[in-house]
């Protein structure tokens, strides 16, 4: 019991670790925005799931727009996409996104577990970060 209370904690701030490192890598490069350099521009990372409610193996689409200075980023480094279960005994899952012309990056996935999900789109162009997130609901 004391064991498994330790390795929560540590879960715990694990993750918390790894938001914040996220978000000040954010915050650090918003602080960049000088000139018309595109490295140097803060990217748009526009989230989409379709449906956002659905059942448990039912298609979804997940589909992330990305611009810097009004143009479609096609070459992105990475975008990732976390599932982030509400549920404790939910799985986490990060699958990488694919891109499929036009700046957008897709995947096509279903759930197997009944949860609300907090999709997070993990999108690194050069030196830039952005993370935005929306929720997905799966049911029986
Ligand atoms: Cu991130």
């Amino acid at each position: 019991m004391r064991m498994r209370t330790q390795i929560s904690i540590f879960v715990a701030m694990f993750s918390l670790f790894v938001v914040i490192g996220c978000n000040n890598d954010q915050s650090n490069h918003e602080g960049m925005n000088m000139g018309d350099n595109d490295s140097l521009t803060p990217i748009i990372v526009e989230l989409s799931i379709q449906p956002e409610q659905v059942k448990v193996n039912d298609k979804i689409m997940i589909e992330v727009l990305v611009t810097q200075n009004n143009k479609q980023v096609t070459d992105a480094n990475k975008v990732l996409i976390e599932f982030v279960p509400l549920n404790e005994s939910g799985t986490h899952i990060e699958m990488e996104a694919i891109h499929a012309g036009e700046g957008k990056y897709v995947i096509e996935t279903s759930m197997e577990q009944p949860d609300t999900y907090s999709v997070i789109s993990h999108v690194t162009v050069g030196a830039m970060h952005s993370m935005p997130k929306k929720e997905l609901i799966v049911t029986k």
